[in-house]
């Protein structure tokens, strides 16, 4: 069977929720970031991991979600199949490992972004890292304009969207204010039913 190893609340929850989306069956397993467990799939100590029943290992985010699109076609995840409609689906899939995903990493772990371990000079990097998740807000949320998904219709792409734009909601002051499509858009994939099962699974 297929195994899914995440952490709760990480990026892993958009291979955990596309999984939930595919329908077919799967495990998941919480692992701890570093952990004896994780190191055994991936030896960067980070999730998602997805593991298949022959043991291949794939890590990665956006390398999962769109193995998971091409390996489940009948689910209508990967945003379309043309050129263009492929190109897109890169692009946002680049989007969210290079340049929102990695806003976040001030944030996080400010201690990697400066030599000077004061409390002001830390505060000052997650400030920096605030003003880049704002920046890549606002990028989304004019893209989202008149358009209820990030492809054009429902794909993994919602997916890796939706753990960031929590982190987003918990960690910048002011969450999405001023960005009231990628609002919509949390609220959308929040109300999905398979979306809330994950979010209660990961909790527990
Ligand atoms: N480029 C990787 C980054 C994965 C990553 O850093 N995941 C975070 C959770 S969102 C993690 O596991 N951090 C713990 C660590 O790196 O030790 C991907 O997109 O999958």
């Amino acid at each position: 069977m297929t195994t899914l190893f995440y952490a709760p609340g990480a990026c892993s929850l958009a291979p955990h929720i596309v999984l939930e989306w595919i329908g077919a069956p799967y495990e998941s397993v919480k692992v701890g970031f570093g952990s004896k467990e994780l190191l055994a799939v991936n030896p960067a100590g980070s999730v998602p991991t997805l593991r298949e029943e022959d043991g291949w290992l794939l890590n990665q985010c956006g390398a999962i979600l769109d193995y998971l699109a091409g390996k489940h076609p009948e689910a209508g995840l990967s945003g379309g199949d043309s050129l263009r409609e492929k190109a897109e689906a890169h692009r946002w899939s680049a989007f969210f490992t290079s340049d929102m995903h990695a806003a976040f990493w001030p944030i996080f772990l400010p201690q990697r972004y400066t030599t000077d371990a004061g409390d002001e000079a830390k505060q000052a990097v997650i400030e920096a890292g605030h003003a880049l998740v704002r920046k890549q807000l606002g990028l989304l949320d004019a893209h989202l304009n008149g358009q209820k998904w990030i492809l054009g219709q429902r794909s993994v792409i919602d997916a890796y969207a939706f753990p960031m734009i929590r982190w987003a909601i918990r960690m910048v002051p002011n969450g999405l204010a001023g960005h009231a499509n990628v609002q919509a858009l949390h609220d959308r994939l929040a109300a999905d039913k398979d979306v809330q099962k994950i979010l209660d699974r990961e909790a527990s």
